[in-house]
């Protein structure tokens, strides 16, 4: 039996750079799965990645214009494909260290200018693909090969930090909750706004296996074990929500576009 979503793939790139037991497949097939339930043609589609495993998830596997860039620029290259063909439906996947470290500055500027963009962020809590550093996502405590007594980092909360710099729409889900995902990947490509979806994803490998969070499965179990909806989580105190994960859909707000903003610009400008 073929796959359903093998069509969106491009021809001989069938196998693929993850570990076994990696997120980073579950978060392909929601957006392509959120691309086939849409209607909509992959060809209108640019995807752009930085550097990282999760900039191995669009490229060179789905079968439309990928640009794997440089790591932490993905948001400017794709700021620079949105501006020159506002039609174009650009897309960024990356990771939490390619979005939030070398790439926060970026990040932050791309959501004030609420620029029409779709990010994805698969949040593994680690360097995944260089062995296992620190990132600015990784809990307080956790030894990675960086921090080998612990991490003593405050993280960002990268979901309140795409809401403070202006996000137009934020939502943070986990790779067990693919279906939601996918809905709220729908969401962002339809909205013509900056939207900022991050993925709580496990790397078994360089995460799981450190931090005694166990395999893939495990590790999905904490997922479900862990998570809270916000709807519910508002009416929890702040020692009840220790440790949970908030999921849900946190922002979605109307705002000005700047491509949208910039052509009306030109009008009066002449
Ligand atoms: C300018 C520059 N600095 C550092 C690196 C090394 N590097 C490549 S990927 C990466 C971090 C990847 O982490 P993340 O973005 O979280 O992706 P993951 O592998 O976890 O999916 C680093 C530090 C690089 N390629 N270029
Ligand atoms: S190292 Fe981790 S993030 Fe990278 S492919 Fe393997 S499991 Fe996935
Ligand atoms: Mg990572």
């Amino acid at each position: 039996m073929e796959h359903p979503l093998i069509k969106y793939v491009r021809p001989g790139y069938l196998s693929t750079k993850s570990c076994s037991g990696c997120g980073n497949g579950i978060i392909a097939q929601s957006v392509l799965r959120a691309i086939d339930e849409l209607e909509m043609d992959i060809d209108d589609f640019v995807f752009v990645s930085g550097i990282g495993c999760a900039a191995w998830i669009p490229s060179p596997f789905f079968n439309a214009d990928v640009l794997h860039t440089t790591h932490g620029r993905p948001i400017a290259f794709a700021t620079g494909v949105k501006l020159s063909n506002p039609k174009l439906k650009t897309m960024v996947i990356s990771g939490d260290g390619d979005l939030f470290a070398i790439g926060g500055n970026h990040f932050i500027h791309a959501a004030r200018r609420n620029i029409d963009l779709t990010v994805i962020c698969a949040n593994n809590g680690i360097y995944g693909m260089t062995g296992g550093q620190v990132a600015p996502s990784t809990p307080v405590g956790v030894k990675t090969s960086t921090t080998p007594y612990g991490n003593l980092e405050k993280p960002f909360d990268l979901s309140n930090l795409a809401k403070a710099a202006g996000a137009a729409y934020v939502a943070r889900w986990t790779t067990y909750h693919a279906r939601q995902l996918t809905k709220s990947i729908e969401r962002a490509i339809q909205k013509k706004a900056f939207s900022f979806i991050e993925v709580i994803s496990q790397c078994p490998v360089q995460f799981g296996s450190r931090t005694g969070a166990g395999d893939a499965v495990a590790m999905m179990q904490g997922y479900k074990k862990k998570s809270v909806n916000i709807k519910k989580a508002e009416k929890l105190k702040e020692d009840e929500l220790k440790g949970k994960i908030v999921v849900g859909e946190f922002v979605d707000r109307e705002e000005p576009e700047l491509c949208e903003e910039m052509a009306k610009m030109r009008t009066i400008a002449g």
